[in-house]
């Protein structure tokens, strides 16, 4: 599907060079249009100006190999089992833009460790110490990000190159989503579905994409394309890869219960892959 009347993909990725803050929003999104694609195939959002790849949708129908009603299930009670967040990382979440309450994110990252060692976040080390929940979850999804990465290398081949170093990998860490290296989780219930305010995920790498992968069972939830002005139709079981880091998205108001995956690579990870090559830190820190 071409758009022909939206900012292309350069413009968005200038405009992320100089100017990290919100774009000015029309205050209606409803004065968006709705951009509904074919239930039975995947398909590509391009800007006709550029020919950039802006998104590409995978309908639910296309994992109907790998998302059986049992694996559905086992995922709906993978995440019920997860740990309830500290208070203070709800607080937390509330204070972000996204404002999700039930928000969390699996990753490993280099932080501002001296000597540069990676070392998993801290929510994947709690939801761990009992009965290693986080890691049956990621587990489970893992066939998700395999279907989805196949599509990844053959649209991003390149990105998808980078992203895939894990050779150089300490023997302590591995991606938690691969192949990106993050996930984050985002659990709604039938009072409080995922519903996620204007914002960017401006530590995503810079010529990279992210898997947004939406589940359960409800209505709205429509995924907000500030700057093309366009509101993409997501339903339950669906998935959207775009530049989630250039493009400020929200969601529309959602009926039932609705939860969200993110898969994505970190731009601070793919440096760490250019810097240290074979040459890598050896480590086992832990936050
Ligand atoms: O659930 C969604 O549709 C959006 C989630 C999101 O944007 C995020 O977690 O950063």
């Amino acid at each position: 599907m071409v758009l022909n009347d939206v900012s292309t993909l350069g413009e968005l990725r200038d405009r992320f060079k100089t100017c990290n803050a919100d774009p000015s929003h029309p205050s209606l999104a409803s004065t968006f249009s709705t951009v509904t694609f074919a239930t039975d195939r995947p398909t590509l959002l391009t800007a006709a100006k550029d020919g950039g790849i802006l998104g590409y949708y995978l309908p639910s129908s296309y994992f109907a190999s790998i998302i059986t009603p049992e694996f559905r299930k086992t995922l709906i009670r993978l995440l019920n089992d997860l740990p309830p967040l500290r208070k203070s990382s709800v607080a937390e979440n509330m204070r972000h833009r996204r404002r999700i309450r039930q928000s969390r994110t699996y990753i490993y990252s280099r932080g501002c460790r001296p000597a540069d060692i990676l070392a998993y976040s801290r929510q994947y080390h709690e939801d761990n110490k009992q009965g290693r929940k986080a890691n049956a979850f990621v587990e489970h999804c893992k066939p998700l990000w395999e279907m989805i990465g196949a599509v990844y290398k053959s649209l991003w081949p390149k990105a998808f190159r980078d992203m895939t170093h894990t050779d150089i990998l300490p023997d302590d860490v591995a991606p938690l989503a691969y192949p990106f290296v993050a996930l984050t989780i985002n659990t709604g219930s039938p009072d409080d579905p995922v519903v996620s305010e204007p914002h960017r995920d401006v530590l995503d790498a810079f010529y990279g994409v992210a898997c947004l992968y939406t589940f359960e069972d409800y209505k709205g939830g429509n995924l907000i394309l500030w700057e093309l002005q366009k509101v993409i139709e997501l339903n339950a079981g669906d998935a959207f890869l775009f530049p989630a880091h250039l493009i400020t998205h929200s969601n529309t108001k959602v009926i039932g219960e609705r939860h969200s995956l993110v898969a994505y690579m970190r731009e601070e990870i793919l440096k760490y892959y250019i810097r240290y090559g074979d040459d890598r830190p050896q480590g086992g820190a832990q936050i």
